[in-house]
């Protein structure tokens, strides 16, 4: 495996653990870190040995944001001539599951890109924000966008337009997060989910994902309909043959992926 400057990359079986490795800036998310990422994401998802991955910061910072350095001098030429940050887009284009791991602050750009991960487990000492109101902007990663899917209107925007951020019990409580577990237990805990789905038949893992995040994007009739197709489509593959026989046969399923 490559080696990058700000991200630690392991395999944990068929579990990837990506950690976000710039402590001295508290994980700020910068053009580099992106580019390390979306290299990782696309081994990652091409890698068959690979079922599943964690993404994961220190235990002071999931990540502190986009990096306010590197965007202080910019002016809206380049932010919009380059389209800053649509490279995010690509790890959202990733087809198997990432799992969110968050201890410390998650704030603005870090808070957006723990809500492009398929589901956030939260640290007891997760905080959440997006405080990019108090810098003269806003939220420009998805932010207020996904933020108000998650936890609806009011608290989004109490959120955005105060730069207050919310702890991990409120987080659970408003449907921000799946689960807190103690921060000491947050990595082994999610590399388990994370081993948990990878060795779930591969195809039918895709197919769930696809269609959970596609609730988002239809109205609940095309939704539906959406589902039932994709379910149809799974009759087609090996797995489920196995995966019901196996059922019968009272024996674990072994998947081929096919
Ligand atoms: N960018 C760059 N450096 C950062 C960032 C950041 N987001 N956050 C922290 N750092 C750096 C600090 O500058 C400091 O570096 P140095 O030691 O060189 O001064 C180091 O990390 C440690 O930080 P602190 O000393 O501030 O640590 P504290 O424990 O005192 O405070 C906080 C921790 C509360 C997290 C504080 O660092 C903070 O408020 N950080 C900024 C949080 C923030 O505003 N985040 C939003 C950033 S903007 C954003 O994400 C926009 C996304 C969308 C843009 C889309 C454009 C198209």
């Amino acid at each position: 495996m490559s080696s990058y400057e700000t991200l630690l990359v392991e395999q944990r079986s068929a579990v990837t653990l990506v950690t976000l490795n710039r402590p001295k800036a508290l994980n700020a998310l910068n053009a580099q870190v992106l580019n390390e990422l979306l290299d990782v994401m696309r081994a990652f998802d091409a890698d068959p040995s690979q079922g599943c991955a964690v993404l994961t910061g220190s235990e002071k910072a999931f990540a502190a944001g986009a990096d306010i350095k590197e965007m202080q001098a910019q002016g809206f030429a380049d932010m919009y001539g380059h389209d800053f940050f649509a490279g995010w887009d690509s790890f959202t284009r990733t087809r198997k599951p990432i799992i969110a791991a968050v201890a410390g602050y998650a704030l603005g750009g870090g808070c957006e890109v723990a809500m492009m991960c398929d589901f956030i487990l939260a640290a007891d000492t997760a905080k959440f924000g997006q405080p990019e109101i108090k810098l003269g902007v806003s939220p420009g990663m998805g932010g207020s966008q996904r933020l108000t899917r998650a936890v609806g209107k009011a608290k989004a925007m109490e959120m955005c337009l105060t730069g207050r951020m919310m702890d991990a019990a409120e987080a659970e409580r408003a449907g921000l997060v799946s689960r807190i577990v103690p921060a000491a237990e947050l990595v082994e805990e999610a590399v388990q989910t994370a081993a948990t789905i990878a060795a779930m038949p591969p195809l039918a893992v895709k197919a769930n994902k696809e269609m959970v995040n596609v609730a988002f994007e239809t109205t609940l009739a095309q939704g539906v309909q959406f589902e039932r197709r994709l379910f149809h489509a799974l009759f087609g593959t090996e797995d489920q043959k196995e995966g019901m026989t196996a059922f019968v046969e009272k024996r674990p399923g072994n998947w081929t992926g096919r």
